[in-house]
């Protein structure tokens, strides 16, 4: 607590980095797969930055050995990537795409082959677009039993050889964003009642999945990955004292709970009744919930910056503010509810050009929140800078700037460490560039650029960026070299 202590990496600490399919993979219709919902989403003219999509992407589903050649000559430990469901069903239930298992099969084999350990998240985004077209998606309570069906069928297949899985990669966010301000798929706006009934079928997934793995005898970790803004108090004036308390209990507990308790934040929940837009939870939900609280393994963290709450008047802003999806600094919006809670910028953290703040201590105050809070371990799934990066013409790309910003995480996550967290892994995003869903492919987050923008007949060749070098060295000394 006094920061004196020292700050030391378990011996068998999981360094690692992450991904997704969709923004990674490309072969968006090879092999048999399905159209997903994002596949047809990126079609929608206006909806993504220079109407990038991820047919091609960075072209993983052809080139994954050598980006995994690449991870091992880094001495990656783990390596997070989801599953495309599409290309396991392409239409989401019914009949099994062997080619889309053989993939999986071949990069985690790859993985092995390397000591490199497969951390699968079973959902990240991508939805097939036949149970949207069939049954409305994850608005009908049908999801529950197809998503369940899914991730059964990946732990038969492939349970012998991961240990580490993930359920689902921020359902706070892709709700937030599919029903709340419509930048998502299924691209609706202020669908309040919607919005809460689509993350009780999310939950009850997430937790009959959980159970499953556990009937069929998984003995590896399991559990979900949230997308964990901390928020700070404007100041002490108890207006803005409460405000932090009711953005925690509407913005952070309300997923962190059910995970960790299995159950709903009580004030979180009288207040959705007393608006009507509570969700409607079937006689045995509960008990499914809380069975699976006590059955997962750790609180997977996706954490990239804090916030600060102050109280906002019912004339005051809304959650519906212009993103920044360009870069160009300053050119978000704050946010908030009305009588609630607004997120003013704070002035004492500097932000990245997408008007993200940079708050190392802020992934402290989450793993002390989880552990004070739900005991558990900690997965940090994903963590990292968002940038322009420019190739120079001897091909180095110095991102000084990257190694400054994941230094400054990995000093604060080993002095969570220190102050009795249980941290299991640290994933950054990502390992080599790729889609940023709304900000086309000028974002970066990689340690490994790869040559290609928003348009498709890039060449996609592989260079290492000097924090390539540098997360070598984090991972050869076990972090030591940062002290
Ligand atoms: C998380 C997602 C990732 C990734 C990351 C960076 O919310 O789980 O898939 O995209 O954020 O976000 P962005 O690409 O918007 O900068």
């Amino acid at each position: 607590m006094d920061n004196t202590t020292k700050r030391e990496f378990p011996s068998d600490f999981l360094w690692g980095s992450a991904s997704a399919a969709y923004q990674i993979e490309g072969g968006y219709l090879e092999d048999g797969k399905g159209m997903s919902n994002w596949d047809a989403f990126v079609r929608i003219p206006g909806k993504t930055f220079k109407s990038t999509t991820g047919d091609i992407a960075v072209d993983h589903y052809h080139r994954y050995k050598e980006d995994i050649a690449l991870m091992a000559q880094m001495g990656l430990k783990t390596y997070r990537f989801s599953v495309a469901w599409a290309r396991i069903y392409p239409n989401g239930n019914g009949e099994l795409n062997k080619k889309g298992v053989e993939f999986y099969n071949n990069l985690i084999d790859e993985c092995l082959k390397y000591n490199i350990e497969p951390m699968v998240t079973i959902f990240h985004w991508d939805l097939p677009q036949s149970l949207v077209d069939e049954y409305g998606g994850w608005e009908n309570r049908n999801i529950v039993d197809d998503y369940v069906n899914y991730a059964k069928t990946l732990f038969k297949e492939f349970g012998n050889k991961v240990k580490y899985w993930i359920t689902l990669n921020e359902q706070n966010i892709f709700t937030s964003l599919g029903w709340l301000t419509a930048q998502h798929p299924p691209g609706k706006f202020d669908d309040k009642k919607m919005f809460y009934q689509v993350n009780h079928h999310a939950f009850m997934a997430h937790a009959k999945a959980v159970i499953a793995y556990r009937e069929m005898g998984g003995c590896g970790k399991i559990g979900a990955s949230f997308a964990y803004t901390p928020s700070y108090a404007l100041d002490c004036r108890p207006s803005n004292a409460m405000s932090k308390y009711n953005y925690d209990d509407l913005k952070n507990f309300w997923w962190l709970d059910v995970y960790g308790y299995g159950r709903y934040p009580k004030a979180a929940m009288t207040y959705l009744k007393r608006k009507g837009i509570a969700p409607e939870i079937k006689q045995g939900d509960e008990n499914i919930l809380k069975k699976a609280a006590m059955e997962i393994d750790f609180m997977g963290v996706n954490y990239y910056q804090s916030c600060v709450c102050e109280y906002n008047p019912m004339d005051g802003v809304t959650p519906y503010g212009t993103m920044n999806t360009t870069g160009v600094k300053g050119s978000s919006q704050v946010v908030g509810i009305p009588g609630i809670y607004k997120n003013p910028a704070n002035p004492y953290l500097m932000t990245t050009d997408w008007d993200w703040s940079i708050d190392p201590v802020g992934l402290k105050y989450c793993c002390r929140e989880i552990t004070s809070r739900y005991n558990l371990p900690i997965i940090i799934s994903e963590n990292g800078l968002g940038a322009f990066d420019k190739k120079e013409t001897d091909n180095s790309i110095h991102d000084d700037y990257r190694i400054k910003y994941l230094e400054e995480h990995v000093k604060s996550l080993g002095e969570a460490i220190s102050e009795g967290c249980e941290v299991l892994a640290y994933c950054t995003w990502s390992f080599t560039d790729l889609l940023s869903w709304l900000n086309g492919y000028q974002k970066r987050y990689g340690f490994i650029y790869v040559d290609r923008d928003e348009n498709d007949s890039a060449p996609m060749t592989r260079y290492k960026k000097d924090s390539y070098f540098w997360y070598k060295k984090v991972i050869e000394t076990n972090g030591k070299c940062i002290e």
